[in-house]
């Protein structure tokens, strides 16, 4: 028997006491080789939240520009104007694909792009009315904060985050993705995706989204230049910001945080290594055990690949994203941006991890499906009542 990292014992008293872990804690178990101690410790805060169930959707993530006004250093899915590969999709173009997302079943719509220096504000809520119009049925989700700041400052508000949150709310907005938080250090900002918006503007992003009622999630990339240290500052800053939307009852809240590993292909940092699928591991799972009032850890099969995704439920992970079919912000070994994975399969690698794969919509409601066609599960649960007391 492999015995225990010492330094984790008290660590897993407090994990076992449902008390919250200090920056320290957090230090320690990013340290610690001791795999499956930690696993088990997130395992264990997994199921208080969620039993033995995981969650997983079935979605559609789409681009619409690749056209971007900065050049992180981390991305490879960039273009300038005029650059080869350079794109930026007409309005009835992405209502098209949206359309076709609905039909094909899809209960989620996943949009992000790169900072467009001249598309104006109306293109924005244009695309999320037609998309509205041509697939009522289907959550948007859309636009890092990064976006939302770029739109305010197109839309000559740069102060006016809430407004312009409302404006796109109106049009058809559900909710915020989680992207472009990066890590939450000047120094790491400085170095390897200087120009976009600081630690302080991601966050207020999200307290203005929770502030009108849409909720959101929050990502952290890792596993290029950062420290250890950066990583827990920043799960301490989210978690504060989650505590401060809990205090101050905002009707939205954060759902979910989705660690993603660093994929150096085709970056400029393309000479680092990125993370190992131990780091994966480990991150998912301090993850669930530092941001203790995020509901859900998601997995992100795109960059951990879903063989990890399937070992990850077993450290702390309760959710994976998703069917995905298109994607375009990172590809793995060449691969193109058609990157899909089937219900069958989703759910067999869920089943075999031991666990219930459930559908869930956006907001982590229960889905009830029959082929392509769906409602709520809670819908249907009151139709059967109904029906039953006629
Ligand atoms: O914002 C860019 C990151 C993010 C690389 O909210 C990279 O449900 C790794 O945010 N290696 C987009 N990561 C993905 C994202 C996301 C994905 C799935 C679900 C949700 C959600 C959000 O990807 C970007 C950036 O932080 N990224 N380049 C790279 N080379």
């Amino acid at each position: 028997m492999i015995a225990m990292d010492p330094q984790l014992e008290p660590i897993a008293e407090k994990v076992y006491a449902n008390q919250r872990l200090s920056p320290a804690d957090g230090h320690t178990l990013l340290l610690s080789r001791d795999i499956w101690t930690i696993g088990e410790l997130a395992d264990h805060a997994r199921r208080r939240w969620h039993g033995d169930t995981v969650y997983y959707n079935i979605n559609r993530h789409m681009n619409y520009t690749n056209i971007c006004a900065l050049s992180c250093k981390f991305c490879s899915f960039y273009r300038k104007k005029d650059q080869d590969g350079a794109y930026e999709y007409p309005v009835d173009h992405l209502a098209q694909q949206a359309r076709e997302a609905a039909e094909a079943g899809a209960t989620e719509v996943h949009i992000v792009g790169g900072l467009h220096p001249w598309l104006g504000f109306d293109y924005y809520t244009d695309m999320l009315s037609a998309i509205r119009d041509a697939a009522p049925a289907l959550h948007i989700k859309a636009f890092t904060a990064v976006e939302i700041v770029h739109l305010a400052r197109i839309s000559k508000r740069p102060r006016d985050i809430e407004g312009v949150l409302r404006d796109l709310q109106a049009a058809g907005l559900g909710s915020l993705p989680g992207g472009g938080a990066e890590v939450f250090d000047d120094r790491v900002h400085d170095e390897a995706f200087k120009g976009k918006i600081r630690s302080e503007q991601w966050l207020e992003v999200h307290e203005a989204a929770h502030r009108i009622g849409l909720r959101s999630n929050a990502t952290i990339l890792y596993g290029h230049i950062e420290s250890l240290e950066d990583r827990v500052h920043h799960f301490c800053l989210l978690r504060e910001a989650q505590d401060r939307a809990i205090r101050d009852n905002h009707p939205g809240r954060f759902q979910t945080v989705i660690p993603l590993p660093f994929v150096p292909d085709r970056s400029e940092l393309e000479h680092l290594p990125g993370p190992t699928g131990l780091d994966d591991l480990k991150m998912l799972a301090v993850s669930r055990l530092m941001l203790d009032n995020f509901p859900h850890v998601k997995a992100f099969w795109i960059m951990q690949t879903l063989e990890l995704s399937q070992l990850s439920l077993h450290f702390g992970v309760d959710d994976i994203d998703g069917t995905v079919v298109w994607y375009d912000i990172t590809k793995v070994g060449g691969c193109g941006t058609h990157q899909e994975v089937g219900v069958t399969e989703l759910r067999r690698a869920v089943r075999q991890a031991g666990f219930e794969p459930v559908e869930r919509d956006t907001l982590y409601r229960h889905v009830d499906r029959q082929g392509a066609t769906w409602r709520l599960a809670a819908e249907a649960h009151a139709e059967a009542v109904m029906g039953a007391s006629r």
